[in-house]
Order: structure tokens, then C-alpha cells, then sequence
């Protein structure tokens, strides 16, 4: 095979979405052969990790979807024709808005790890049916430190660790994971050298661990201790920032007593920690402003997941490390992923917080919208008129990726209608009644919403890399579709605004400014913004139209930032000008550049830091009881049910040949529990749960410390082999977790502390 020219998109396998330069076959013209990093790239700048060459399992495998298909009577699937597809869909779905109410009506997903575009396009779909309640992935992982970040900061934050003197890695391993850029470089860099620290929190030995300055080695579940010990020692030391704190913070008094209450040693060892490594800790953050942090599914996924969100934004604003060069800043970006929208927050009197919204059935917190994940199935099932009738899910995979894998497809099963949009068929498409195949991340134009980066702020629009797979749709023109089927505009309604258009962005400005007071314009306005604007732009990229309603909202608060990353023009001109640079440029732009302390590090009432807040205050008070979810003999080890490793990503990736290392699926055991339980490496043990059993490759692993046992994230997918069978590699985790297991205040699962017992198999 010949090959084509080297062209600009991104890794889509993580977060992180590195500029690649890709090079497609010129036979097919299908072939994703060959990659390397872009180093045009802002922020990437050419870095990989060992994944990205791996991109072509992603785009081309035996799963991928090429046509429509809808249910049978008997359970299987038959093809049939996009409008037959769409005509029938949409009026399913207008029925039981009809009928129950566009409420009943449930959304989930929106984006991968590597594309939101199509979540921007569903916008309309979902205002035209009038579905309020939806959820995605960030909602079992990130919606605790959502809550915190909104109340206390008013925003998400990042951490400068280009330039910090000490990094703070709690629950995470970078060295897998990525998720921050160019990640192996900067946590290699701030190891190796003598002036930084990086403190690393996990129980396990992992490749970050390895690096780190200080590993503080916590008992799984326990970091909440620890951090309070770290905390406690700063305040009883006199190493907090006592000046700063009383400028830039309100309501810190009850935390600062409780901090000097804090018995150190005591909180230590049961951390299961040296109280001289903890206090080498404490002492490396109490010398310097300089302090980035990063918290991840270590933490996130476990007991005191909100908590430790809450310890953790006190860890940089106690000491005064927000807003400073090294330090630690509010995200900026062009879209503020997990940004709560609407009124600030209601408290009473001992700033509890009330009155937000909550679930129909059960009442559970809304955070960011997002409805808990470990709440949809019992949101379902139920007898309750209020519960949900149908759901629309677009790339995502719940049924594989959320707690109790059996009681969401029983709930799923439930529901009087199921649509999917996906480019593979999947654990969780084959529940649908219909399943619109949506073309893959290298066929059209996409983009992430992701990175964040202080203090250049930086967006990254993809062009194809080839024709669509024939039989499959992108996400824009899937929604476009339904919304015309639902018939919310009448032919001819938009026409104006799409002469306007055709004459210039600034036209188009001026013209779409007033039609925006209409209300439908305004709820539809991402399907507005396709169809007349979209078929003007260059390139093909009509799908990329939505962005620029984010450019406009971008420049009205960021007028000097835009203009300090290069964009010339006032008011609307500058957002044009911001858009049509997006547009033009294949490898990203920086779309922003903040400053150092300017107005938009402080969100909250008179540029001050929450820092009390009643709920986390009150569980503080409540360490001192030692609580952890309770081993039993029946269950005496603890499952960490989802760690990244070399050949994981998400369930991105079906075909299991794309991992290259011996024993990708094993489940990681220290010799001392092998030994204790009869079980060798390289044998086979049975794993059993609350909620279920698997059999698992046993791999003996000294980092993994006794009594805690890991398996990968993302595996146990069935695949066809070169039989059409359907097998699966490695376990499917959430058939082994429970709903239950779950933070007590957003719903978080506990899935890095999922207590379970080892078997031998004869
Ligand atoms: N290779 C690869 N990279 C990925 C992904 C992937 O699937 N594969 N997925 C992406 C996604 S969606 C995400 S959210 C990120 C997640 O990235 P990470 O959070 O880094 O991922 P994990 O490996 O799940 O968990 C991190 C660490 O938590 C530790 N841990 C377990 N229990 C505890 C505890 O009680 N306390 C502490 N402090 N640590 C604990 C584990 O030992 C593990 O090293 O990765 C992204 N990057
Ligand atoms: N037990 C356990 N469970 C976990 C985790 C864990 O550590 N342990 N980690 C959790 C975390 S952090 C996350 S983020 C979730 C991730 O879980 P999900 O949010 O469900 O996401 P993915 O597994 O990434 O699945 C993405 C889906 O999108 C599809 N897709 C890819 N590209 C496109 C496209 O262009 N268009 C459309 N329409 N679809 C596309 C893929 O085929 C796939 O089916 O898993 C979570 N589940
Ligand atoms: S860090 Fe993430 S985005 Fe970058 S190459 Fe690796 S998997 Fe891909
Ligand atoms: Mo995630």
C-alpha cells in the first residue's frame, strides 16, 4: 500500500487528545497506518505515549456499525434506511413526550475522550423533546469535586505544574493515565529535579509512585486522614498562609479550629503512614506558593470521594497557592466543562445547602445537571409515575461502564424505548430498539472540550481524515434530522438568516442577534446555527458551526485575553475573528491567554473563597470515629476495579489484539495474598463479589499491597473472533459492582474499594 500525506488530528484514546499526524493508506483510503506526534501542536507539542499508534483499532474494526437497525419482535436487529430510521424515531419519541411528558424522556452520554461536537448538536434534539434530565460519565467520577468547585471557587481549576516547586498526584497515575499533557515528560521533569517535589498519594507502587519524591502509600479509602494530617500539621505548625487567607477567603474559621484539633500522629498511622513522611510532606507544601495538585479516580472512586475534593481545594488555598504563578488556577476556557449554569447556590443558615435540584424518584443531588450515575437504575425501576420511560444515549456505553452492570440493562430492558447512537455495536446498543449509526472520530469534523491549561487556553477543531464509512452519519446531521422530523421549524423559517450567511460572518452576526430573542431560536440554536451557518463554512466543517455561538460568549467576558493570544477586533468582530481562526488552523490555537491573578481567578461574591462549607465540616467532625466500609471474612480483600494500564482505554477500543503486553487482563495480586489463598501466578482464581463472580488470570505483583488486589479498566468486551464468536478479554467489572457502594452526598461509586474474596480453581 501507498501512502497518503501526514495530516493533523488527535489521539482520541484519553483526555489529553495529543495532536497526531496521521497517514492513511491510498489504496482504501481507509487505513489509519501510521502516526506521530504533531509538534504544531500548542500544547502537545509532539508528545505521545504508547497508545496513539494504536488508532486504527479504534477506526477500523469488526464491530463498527454501517447501517440503521431496529428491533425485531423476536430480539434481533434488522437494517433498515436512515429516513425510515429517522421518521420512526422521532415519532416514537414525540409520542411519549406526548403522552408522559418530554421529562420522562432520559439522555445520557454526549462525548467520549475524544469528541463533544455531537453533545453540542444534541442541544436542539433535546430542547424539541423536551427532556431535562440527563447525565454522562463525569457524573461517577467528577461531580463531588464539582459541587466543592462551584461553592468554594466558583469554577474548575489546573494546576501550573510547569512551573510549581511541589506537585500533588492524590489517586491518580499520570504515567497511564495522561489526562494532563505531555504527562511521562512533566512527572519524569519535577521527579528528577532536586529544587521540585512531587508528592504522589496511592496505595499501590505505581509507575508515578516510582518517581516521586514522597509516596505517601495510604491504606485504600484512607486519604482523607492523610490529607487531614498533612492539613492539621500546616495549621498546628504555623505554615498556613494566615495573612492571605484573611484577604482572599471567607467562612474559614470553623475549618481552622477543626484543623487545630487535628491529632497528627493519630490521623497518620491510621492512614497507615510514618508521621516523618507525613510531616516531610507537610513541610515541603508549607515552604512554597507554589504547589499544583491533581486529583484523580483514586480518590474520586472512593470511600470520602466529596470530602477528599473538599481537603484537597483547601490543600492549595490555605496556603495560598490559587491564583499565583506555580500555583493553581481557575480553568478558562472556551466551554467550562461541569460549569453549574444558573443561580449560585442556596444555604441556610449554617450553609447547609438547599433547594437545588434533584432527582424525580429518589431525590438524589443534581450537580452540573447530571443526574448520579449510580441513581439512573433506580430511577427506572420503579412504580413511581415520575420514573423514566425512554432513553437517548449517544457515545457512551453505560451498560458496560456504570455500576451493576445487571441492574442497569434490567432497568434499560424496562423502558418503553431505547435509542443509541454509536459508531460499534456494543453492551449497550444491543439493548436499543434503534441503533443510528453515527460516523467514526477520523471521518468528520470533531473536537474536545477537555484540555485545560493555565495560562493558555486552547482549542483543537479535527478535520477528517477520510470519506464517512458508507451507511453512517455524523452526529450533526443526525440530530439536524430529527429536529426537522419533529417538524419545530417550518420550511423556510431560517431562510433569511441563511442569506445572511451566504454574505459574511459579519452579516450573519448582526442578523442572528435579534432572532435569538425568540425563544425558539434561542433553545434550537444549535440546529440553527448548523443549517444556516454551517453550510457557508469552509472546509466542509458545517458540523463546527455551533462554535461559533462558544466564540462570541468566549470574547464578551475575555475581550483582552483573546486579543493577548493573537485575535485582532472588538465585540463581535472578535469573535469572528476567534472562529475563523479555529477554522483555519489543523493542528489548534491558543484561543486565550489569562494572567496572573486577573478578574477571571475570582468568580465567587467579592473575589473571595468559600472555604466553609457545612456539610464537609460536619463529616470532618466525624474522623474522629475511624469509619471505612467494613472488611468481613467473607470478604477480606479490596478490589481497586479499574486501573489504568498500558493497554487500556475506556471501551474505545474493542478488538482485544490491540494490546501488546503479555498479560493485560490480569488481575494484580501480592505474593502474600497468593500464598495465603493457594493461588500461583499465572493461574486461575475465581473472584467474587456482593453482586457477582468472574475468573481471573492471577498475576503475582508486589506493588499492589496485601490485602488490595486490581484489575484494568475497560475489558471484558465481547468481540467476534475470526468465527464470528462472540468471546470476551478479561472481566467486565461492573458486572462485580455494586450501586450501593456509593458517596453519600453526589452518588459517586467506590469503585477503586470493592470488597471481594479470592477462590483457588483447581
Ligand atoms: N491507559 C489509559 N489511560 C486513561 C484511561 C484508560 O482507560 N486507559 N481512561 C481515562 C479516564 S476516563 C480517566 S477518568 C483517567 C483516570 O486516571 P487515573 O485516576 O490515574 O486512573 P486509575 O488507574 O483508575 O486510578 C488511579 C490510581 O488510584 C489508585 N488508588 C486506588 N485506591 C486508592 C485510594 O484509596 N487512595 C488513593 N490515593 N489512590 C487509590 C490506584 O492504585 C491507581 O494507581 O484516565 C484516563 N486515561
Ligand atoms: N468499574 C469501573 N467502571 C468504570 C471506571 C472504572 O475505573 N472502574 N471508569 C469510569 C470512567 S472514569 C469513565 S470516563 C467511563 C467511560 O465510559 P463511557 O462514558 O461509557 O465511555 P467509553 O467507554 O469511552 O465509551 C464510549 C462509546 O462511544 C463510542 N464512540 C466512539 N467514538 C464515537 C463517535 O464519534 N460517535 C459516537 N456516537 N460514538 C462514539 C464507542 O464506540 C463507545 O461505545 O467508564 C467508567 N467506568
Ligand atoms: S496521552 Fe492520551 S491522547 Fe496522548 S497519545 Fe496517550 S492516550 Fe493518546
Ligand atoms: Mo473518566
Amino acid at each position: 500500500m501507498t501512502a497518503t500525506e501526514w495530516k493533523p488530528t488527535a489521539c482520541n484514546l484519553c483526555y489529553a487528545n495529543c495532536g497526531i499526524l496521521a497517514r492513511v493508506d491510498e489504496e482504501t483510503g481507509r487505513v489509519i497506518e501510521k502516526v506521530k506526534g504533531d509538534r504544531a501542536h500548542p500544547v502537545s507539542r509532539g508528545y505521545l505515549c504508547n497508545k496513539a499508534s494504536r488508532i486504527n483499532y479504534y477506526q477500523n474494526n469488526r464491530d463498527r456499525l454501517n447501517t440503521p437497525l431496529r428491533k425485531r419482535q423476536d430480539g434481533t436487529f434488522e437494517p433498515v434506511s436512515w429516513d425510515t430510521a429517522i421518521r420512526e424515531v422521532a415519532a416514537r419519541f414525540a409520542a411519549i413526550r406526548d403522552r408522559h411528558g418530554g421529562e420522562k424522556i432520559f439522555y445520557y452520554g454526549g462525548g467520549g475522550q475524544g469528541n463533544h461536537l455531537g453533545g453540542t448538536h444534541a442541544l436542539a434534539l433535546r430542547s424539541a423533546l423536551g427532556i431535562r434530565y440527563r447525565s454522562n460519565a463525569l457524573a461517577q467520577e467528577k461531580t463531588g469535586l464539582a459541587w466543592m468547585n462551584t461553592r468554594m471557587l466558583g469554577g474548575s481549576w489546573h494546576g501550573d505544574f510547569h512551573r510549581c516547586d511541589v506537585a500533588i498526584i492524590v489517586g491518580k497515575n499520570p504515567w497511564q493515565s495522561n489526562g494532563m499533557q505531555r504527562a511521562r515528560v512533566l512527572m519524569r521533569d519535577i521527579g528528577k529535579d532536586p529544587q521540585r517535589t512531587l508528592i504522589v498519594l496511592d496505595p499501590r507502587v505505581t509507575e508515578t509512585a516510582e518517581l516521586a519524591d514522597i509516596h505517601l502509600q495510604v491504606r485504600p479509602g484512607t486519604d482523607v486522614w492523610c490529607i487531614m494530617a498533612i492539613l492539621g500539621y500546616l495549621a498546628q505548625h504555623d505554615l498556613l498562609d494566615l495573612e492571605w487567607i484573611s484577604e482572599h477567603t471567607v467562612g474559614n474559621e470553623r475549618i481552622l479550629d477543626q484543623l487545630q484539633a487535628v491529632p497528627v500522629a493519630d490521623y497518620a498511622e491510621f492512614a497507615g503512614l510514618s508521621l516523618e513522611l507525613v510531616e516531610r510532606a507537610a513541610n515541603a507544601i508549607g515552604s512554597t506558593r507554589k504547589i499544583a495538585l491533581y486529583e484523580d479516580l483514586g480518590v474520586e472512586m472512593s470511600p470520602y470521594s466529596t470530602l477528599c475534593s473538599y481537603l484537597n481545594i483547601l490543600l492549595f488555598t490555605l496556603t495560598g497557592a490559587f491564583a499565583t504563578e506555580g500555583g493553581m488556577h481557575l480553568v478558562n476556557g472556551l466551554v467550562q466543562m461541569l460549569a453549574e449554569g444558573g443561580s449560585a447556590p442556596v444555604a441556610d443558615e449554617n450553609g447547609h445547602e438547599i433547594g437545588r435540584r434533584v432527582t424525580p424518584v429518589t431525590g438524589a443531588r443534581i450537580v452540573s445537571g447530571l443526574t448520579p450515575c449510580n441513581s439512573i437504575s433506580e430511577e427506572i425501576l420503579t412504580e413511581h409515575p415520575d420514573r423514566f420511560r425512554a432513553m437517548l444515549i449517544e457515545s457512551a456505553n453505560p451498560i458496560h461502564s456504570l455500576a451493576d452492570a445487571k441492574r442497569l440493562r434490567e432497568a434499560v430492558e424496562a423502558l418503553e424505548f431505547v435509542v443509541v447512537i454509536d459508531v460499534a455495536m456494543t453492551e449497550t446498543t444491543e439493548l436499543a430498539d434503534y441503533v443510528l449509526p453515527a460516523s467514526s472520530q477520523y471521518e468528520k469534523f470533531e473536537a474536545t472540550f477537555f484540555p485545560s491549561e493555565f495560562p493558555d487556553n486552547f482549542f483543537h477543531l479535527r478535520r477528517p481524515l477520510m470519506e464517512p464509512l458508507p451507511g453512517t452519519m455524523e452526529e450533526a446531521e443526525i440530530h439536524a434530522r430529527l429536529v426537522e422530523a419533529l417538524g419545530v421549524f417550518d420550511p423556510g423559517e431560517l431562510d433569511e438568516l441563511k442569506r445572511a450567511a451566504e454574505r459574511g460572518l459579519d452579516d450573519f452576526a448582526q442578523a442572528i442577534l435579534p432572532a435569538m430573542a425568540e425563544t425558539k431560536v434561542a433553545r434550537h440554536i444549535s440546529y440553527v446555527l448548523y443549517r444556516t451557518l454551517g453550510p457557508t463554512l469552509p472546509y466542509g466543517a458545517a458540523a463546527a458551526a455551533p462554535l461559533w455561538g462558544l466564540c462570541q460568549r468566549h470574547v464578551t467576558s475575555n475581550a483582552d485575553a483573546v486579543r493577548a493570544a493573537g485575535h485582532d477586533g472588538e465585540g463581535l468582530a472578535l469573535g469572528n475573528a476567534l472562529f475563523q481562526a479555529i477554522v483555519e488552523n489543523e493542528s489548534g490555537i491558543i484561543v486565550s491567554k489569562n494572567r496572573v491573578g486577573d478578574h477571571t481567578q475570582w468568580r465567587m461574591p467579592d473575589r473571595r473563597i468559600q472555604l466553609g462549607i457545612g456539610e464537609m465540616n460536619d463529616e470532618i467532625d466525624t474522623l474522629s470515629d475511624y469509619r471505612l466500609p467494613e472488611r468481613t471474612d467473607e470478604f477480606p480483600l479490596l478490589l481497586c476495579a479499574g486501573e489504568r494500564r498500558s493497554y487500556t482505554a475506556n471501551t474505545i477500543i474493542r478488538d482485544p489484539r490491540w494490546m501488546k503486553s503479555n498479560n493485560p487482563a490480569s488481575l494484580a495480586t501480592n505474593p502474600a495474598d497468593a500464598r495465603k489463598y493457594g493461588l500461583t501466578d499465572a493461574g486461575r482464581a475465581r473472584l467474587v463479589t456482593r453482586r457477582g463472580e468472574a475468573t481471573v488470570l492471577v498475576e503475582l505483583d508486589e506493588r499492589v499491597p496485601a490485602g488490595t488486589i486490581s484489575l484494568p479498566n475497560g475489558l471484558g468486551m465481547h468481540y467476534p473472533d475470526a468465527n464470528d464468536e462472540r468471546n470476551r478479554t478479561g472481566v467486565y467489572l461492573n458486572e462485580l459492582t455494586d450501586i450501593e457502594d456509593r458517596d453519600p452526598w453526589v452518588g459517586t461509586p467506590y469503585h477503586k474499594h470493592v470488597r471481594a474474596r479470592l477462590e483457588a480453581i483447581a
